[in-house]
C-alpha cells in the first residue's frame, strides 16, 4: 500500500508541474513540414530537429543529396525530402530552393526558441581539412562564407552552389552562420566538411538547455 500511494503522489506531482517544464513545448512541436512549388521547382519537405538522423532524400543531384544525407545524419535531424526541378537548365534553382526550404523549417520547427542553446559551433576534421562552423539564431539573417575552395567541380555538382545553398538556408532560418574552411584539401573533403561542421554546430544551438526557463535573449525575443 505504502509503495503504491508513493507511485500515485509522484504522478500527481508529474500532472501538475509537466505543463511548465520548457522540454514539454519541444518534445511535441519541433516538426515542420514545407511544401513549396514555383514553376522550377517542387519541393516537399519535413523536419524534426528532436530527431535521431533518419531521412530519406530524394533529388536529381547525386552530389547534393550526399551531402543532405550527411547533414541529417550527423545533426540527428529527422529529414525527408522530395525535390524536383529544371536541373536540365541548372542545378541553381533547385539547390538554392531546397536552401529555402530548409531554413524554413528550423525557423518553423523551432519557433520562438523558448529554452534553446541559442548559440553553437563546431570544428570538423576531415582527413586534411578543418572546417568551422558557428550559429547564433539571433533572428536576423547573416552569412560568412570563407573558402579558398568555393569555385570547380565535383563529378557534375557545381562548388559555387555551396554558398548559395547556405545563404538561401540562412536567409529563411533567420540564423547568422559563419563557416570557415580553415585548412582546405580535397574538394569533396572541403564541402562535405562544410556540411557536417554545420550541422553540428545547428545540434548544439538548437538544444534545449532546461536551464534556459525563457527566450534566451535579455531583450526577451529573438
Ligand atoms: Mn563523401
Amino acid at each position: 500500500m505504502a509503495r503504491s500511494s508513493r507511485f500515485r503522489r509522484g504522478e500527481h506531482q508529474r500532472e501538475t508541474s509537466w505543463r511548465q517544464d520548457p522540454l514539454y513545448d519541444f518534445m511535441l512541436k519541433r516538426t515542420a513540414k514545407i511544401n513549396r512549388k514555383t514553376k522550377e521547382t517542387d519541393i516537399v519537405l519535413t523536419l524534426n530537429v528532436d530527431g535521431t538522423g533518419k531521412y530519406s532524400i530524394k533529388t536529381p543531384i547525386p552530389f547534393f543529396t550526399h551531402m543532405l544525407e550527411a547533414f541529417a545524419r550527423h545533426g540527428l535531424f529527422d529529414l525527408n525530402l522530395k525535390a524536383t526541378g529544371d536541373t536540365h537548365v541548372d542545378d541553381h534553382h533547385l539547390v538554392e530552393d531546397i536552401g529555402l526550404c530548409l531554413g524554413e523549417a528550423f525557423s518553423s520547427a523551432v519557433g520562438n526558441k523558448k529554452g534553446m542553446t541559442r548559440y553553437g559551433h563546431f570544428v570538423l576534421p576531415m582527413d586534411e581539412v578543418l572546417t568551422l562552423a558557428a550559429v547564433d539564431f539571433a533572428g536576423r539573417p547573416c552569412l560568412v562564407y570563407d573558402s579558398k575552395v568555393k569555385v570547380g567541380k565535383i563529378k557534375n555538382f557545381d562548388i559555387e552552389l555551396v554558398v548559395e545553398f547556405f545563404q538561401a538556408f540562412v536567409n529563411t532560418a533567420q540564423i547568422n552562420l559563419h563557416i570557415h574552411v580553415l585548412k582546405v584539401g580535397n574538394k569533396h573533403h572541403v564541402v562535405e566538411s562544410v556540411f557536417k561542421a554545420v550541422t553540428r554546430a545547428l545540434d548544439m544551438a538548437t538544444k534545449i538547455d532546461p536551464r534556459h526557463k525563457s527566450i534566451p535573449s535579455t531583450k526577451g525575443s529573438l
